[in-house]
């Protein structure tokens, strides 16, 4: 049973074999490709089939056994969208278009932040792709689709082994009429701190290569230069710019006194004189409440009359139709949605809502809401295959106690798992009082990826020690605090606005160095070309300019999934149950490799565990037989 070569004969790779074992077997060195790619898919599923889901599930529930239908597509080209329009124009072009448009615009964010916020990020490109044509043929009137960006570029790799750059390029293909939008961290790229310069210019001009339009930069601390860098580099690539201001606090209150509704406007000062060609309100935690949305959006509007205004935010409280609806009333070009059946609690407001409200108003969307019940139909069925990751399992409902806690919607759900898996779970409360405590103790921040993560990590460092404020604020000198915090307060993330926490700041550092000014222009240059070539000899020839760019953002993740699909191939062609829990024995399936590549697979039978403590897995592919040996780690 072991005819297999040297990529994939289970006895060779596990080295149980001597050199006479090589000698004997000519067929070690019958290196076929497509036969390796299929016999590492079958290593693979005989992995999970012994040893249970590789990649970390934090529920303890299945796949669901039904699988999503697409809704028919009609044949032929999809109808016109914002893309031709941004084709033919050019970004200012766009940009004019969109202000002139009558009527609400919506973004749609099923494809990134709402399952970031509800299953953790792990939609597989696999479900996207499949529902990617009904998207163009019947959205084509979306401003755009989120689909790239925040944490899909990483986990991806980490966690799909899947390359988010064939991702983009698969979803292009198969959209060309919706722009595609995604979420640029600033300075911070898709990473979660600041990289040299050229990485990320060189970063925004690969996305835009591979079919990105629209990148919303934002700054985790609103710091002007982190921001100037991103748009720069956003619109040296040829992208739209979408300019984001964080939102935190509640300009409605009026005993909130940092983040007022002047600060507000001034930022949106710098960034429109910057020449950002959208304007957006990022409320990445659900805060904007409908009277700090008239108030917010209709200055916005009052002051600046040509730029188009996109508002994001995310429906924790249960309050984000409301608020939407509160902006378009205000003057808001755009707001965010995600598809119902991925709607509300910590991802967007439910786009039948917007659509259903709005109807019939002057803020009439033009979206079928017919078309909106087939695609919220499809995600429903879709988003069963994720239960493992999906934060409804524990988390029963929305909770307006975010207005206190300011805790963003991703993060919500993130720490809601972690409370829950190390069976804190009535603990969630004391997380979240300590995440406020902490967000204070660090000058009260604007809290988004990554200075959301360093006040979670504060919070949870003043849990586990059982500190509270006082304390921390006390013995400051003598505390042993995450990396993340001391090296925040170093400076290595930019400068927050009312400036660092004092004398919390000189007791934390003491004598270490501090960053003045912006952190990437202390950086030294990244060499791509240095990079390539220690690439080259890592992972052979075959090394494209996008890997270059996810090694330079994940050196470590982007090795380990180059790493993990040599030994077990391209994952990404299986289906998401087969890829989170393997065949059932007899189960019958295809793989499609690529187009006009299908592998017929047949499950057939789990072996006794040998002495060397393995198991031989049965397949019947292509109708011959084959097998693979795993080590069993029960
Ligand atoms: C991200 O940075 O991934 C976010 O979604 C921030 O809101
Ligand atoms: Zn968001």
């Amino acid at each position: 049973p072991f005819l297999q070569n040297v990529l994939s004969n289970s006895q060779f790779l596990y080295g149980t074999v001597d050199t006479q074992f090589i000698d004997e077997k000519q067929e070690l060195f019958n290196l076929k490709p497509t036969q390796n790619r299929a016999q590492k898919l079958l290593h693979y599923l005989g992995h999970i089939m012994v040893n249970g889901p590789i990649t970390p599930i934090p529920v303890k529930a299945k796949p669901s056994s039904v699988d999503p239908v697409v809704p028919p597509v009609p044949l032929g080209e999809p109808p016109m969208g914002f893309r031709d329009v941004l084709l033919k124009d050019g970004p200012e072009g766009f940009a004019k278009a969109v202000r002139q448009h009558q009527g609400l615009l919506l973004m749609d964010t099923t494809f990134r932040d709402a399952h970031q916020s509800l299953l953790a990020t792990r939609v597989r490109t696999h479900d996207l792709k499949k529902i990617a044509p009904f998207v163009s043929h019947n959205f084509n009137n979306l401003f755009s689709l989120e689909n790239w960006g925040g944490a899909t570029f990483d986990v991806a790799m980490r966690f799909l082994w899947e390359c988010p750059w064939k991702r983009l390029q698969e979803l292009r293909a198969l959209t060309p009429n919706v722009p595609f939008q995604m979420l640029l961290r600033g300075a911070n790229a898709v990473g979660y701190t600041n990289y040299p310069d050229n990485a990320v210019f060189k970063f925004c001009e690969v996305a835009k290569e591979n079919g990105m339009d629209i990148f919303r930069v934002f700054d985790s601390l609103n710091y002007i230069p982190n921001m100037l860098l991103g748009m720069e580099a956003a619109g040296a690539a040829g992208g739209v710019v979408e300019a984001a201001i964080s939102y935190t606090g509640d300009v409605s209150d009026p005993m909130r006194q940092k983040y007022t509704l002047d600060y507000y406007l001034e930022l949106a000062d710098e960034l429109v004189k910057a020449g950002t060609h959208i304007l957006a309100i990022k409320d990445m935690a659900g805060l904007l409440k409908p009277e700090a949305s008239r108030l917010l959006i209709g200055a916005l509007r009052d002051r600046f009359p040509d730029v188009p205004i996109h508002v994001h935010t995310h429906d924790t409280a249960g309050a984000g139709v409301a608020a939407m609806l509160a902006c378009a009333e205000a003057g808001a070009d755009i707001v965010d949605v995600a598809v119902d059946s991925m709607a509300g609690m910590t991802s967007q407001p439910s786009m039948g809502a917007i659509v259903a409200c709005a109807k019939g108003t002057k803020l009439d969307t033009g979206v079928s809401l017919d078309k909106v019940f087939d695609y919220s139909e499809y995600w429903e069925v879709a988003r069963g295959l994720y239960a493992p990751f999906d934060c409804t399992a524990t988390m029963k409902s929305g909770n307006a106690d975010v207005y206190e806690n300011e805790i963003p919607g991703g993060q919500y759900t993130n720490l809601h798992f972690q409370a829950h898996s190390m069976g804190l779970g009535n603990k969630f409360k004391e997380v979240k009082k300590a995440y406020a405590e902490a967000n204070k103790l660090l000058g009260d921040l604007i809290k988004v990826t990554p200075s959301s993560k360093i006040v979670g990590d504060l919070a949870q460092f003043m849990v586990q020690n059982n500190l509270s404020r006082a304390e921390v604020e006390e013995r400051a000198d003598e505390l042993s605090f995450p990396l993340s915090v001391v090296e925040f307060l170093q400076g290595h993330i930019g400068i927050p606005y009312g400036g660092f926490p004092e004398p919390f700041r000189s007791k934390v550092l003491k004598s270490l160095p501090r960053i003045e000014g912006r952190p990437g222009a202390s950086l030294p240059p990244m060499d791509f070309t240095a990079l390539e070539s220690g690439l080259r000899t890592a992972h052979g020839n075959d090394i494209t300019p996008e890997d270059v760019m996810s090694a330079a953002m994940y050196p470590k993740v982007f090795q380990e999934f180059k790493e993990f699909t040599s030994n077990f191939g391209p994952v990404d062609c299986l289906n998401t149950r087969l890829f989170l829990e393997g065949p059932k024995i007899a189960e019958e399936f295809q793989v499609e490799l690529e187009r006009g590549k299908t592998l017929h697979i047949k499950a057939l039978a789990l072996g006794d565990l040998n002495r060397s403590g393995q198991r031989e897995v049965f397949f019947e592919l292509n109708g011959q037989l084959r097998s693979v040996l795993v080590k069993d780690t029960a």
